[in-house]
């Protein structure tokens, strides 16, 4: 059976957890890590997934299935390596796997693959989705049907080398009292395949209406956005990175500009932290990952969950990943 804070699935590492309801159940889509005995280092070298499985629950008490392998690198001819964070949406009928992989250049790209079952397999597209870059798409497909996916990561993510919105292979990042770079986001097309537009930069800023900046990094944006809306307000959450936190910010449209609202996870065992927020019966539950299974070793990561509140004003109330 599943419980909160505690390892969904032990048989297989996993992490980057994307929850959603579908048919009534939850569907989790994470990223599988492979075991290895390869070094650390700032690149996410060690990340070095190939293919995805797809875990479920009836209820949030029930016991999670995996439904096995449902995409593979192999099957994926713009693929070179490092299948990372994936997320899924529904719309026109079909299942739809987004997920991040570099191509035969080295370059992160974002691709996507479809299903008619929420569990599986997926077919993929031929290209990646021309325009797209970095790592770590998340989809919201909002209340009137228009569909936004949000994407970037620093250093490993290569969104440093994209600041011009062309590939500047070993770009630096801004200076640490400059504004930081920003996630992005760009409407998807109505059949989901393809975006409509240059992806646009995110702004984060302060409760005076500043932008966060580089040197900030217990605010500023590194990897794993997510977007969710709570009482109308749109809520982008992400990861802090080398500072290892989840935090938030809230705004009143899914572009942004966005208010930073604060930490709502401290740090786990591991490097990194990614994760997803959903309403699942009346409650809301956060899904995050760790490396507790492992014992600490940061590319092999277990994806759990707890429930998320909220106070009167919509904050988040904050957790501490090891207390109830
Ligand atoms: O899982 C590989 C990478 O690690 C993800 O893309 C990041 O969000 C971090 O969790």
């Amino acid at each position: 059976m599943a419980k909160q804070n505690e390892p969904l699935v032990t048989h297989i590492y996993t992490a980057d957890p994307s929850a959603h309801v579908f048919e009534g159940k939850i569907y989790i889509y994470p990223s599988h890590d492979l075991v290895h005995n390869g070094e650390d280092n700032d690149n996410g070298d060690q990340y070095r997934m190939e293919d995805y499985h797809i875990l479920s629950m009836d209820d949030v008490d029930a016991p999670c299935v995996d439904h096995g392998e449902v995409l593979h690198m192999k099957d994926v001819k713009w693929v070179s390596e490092q299948m990372w964070a994936p997320d899924a949406a529904f719309k026109n009928d079909t299942y739809y796997l987004y997920f991040p992989a570099r191509d035969k250049d080295g370059i992160f790209r974002i691709g996507v693959a479809t299903s008619k079952s929420p569990a599986g397999p997926f077919v993929p597209e031929e290209n990646y989705i021309l325009g797209s870059f970095s790592i770590d798409p998340a989809v919201l497909v909002d209340d009137d049907g228009k569909a936004y996916i949000y994407f970037g990561g620093l250093w490993g993510g290569q969104l440093e080398m994209w600041q011009t919105n062309n590939f500047i292979r070993n770009a630096e990042g801004p200076a640490l009292d400059a504004p930081a770079i920003g996630p992005r986001v760009a409407e998807l097309s109505d059949d989901m395949l393809s975006i409509k537009e240059i992806p646009q930069e995110i702004k984060i800023v302060d409760e005076d209406g500043r932008l966060i900046t580089a040197g900030e990094t217990d605010k500023r944006y590194f990897e794993g956005p997510w977007m969710h809306k709570y009482n109308g307000k749109y809520y982008l959450s992400y990861s802090t990175g080398d500072t290892h936190t989840l935090v938030y910010a809230i705004g009143d449209s899914p572009k942004g500009p966005f208010t930073f609202k604060g930490k709502f996870l401290d740090p786990v065992i591991g490097w990194t932290t990614h994760h997803s927020i959903i309403e699942f019966k009346d409650k809301w539950y956060l899904f995050y990952h760790d490396s507790s299974l492992s014992g600490g070793v940061n590319h092999e990561r277990c994806v759990k969950f707890r429930e998320l509140k909220y106070n009167e004003d919509g904050t988040i109330i904050p957790m501490k990943p090891y207390e109830d």
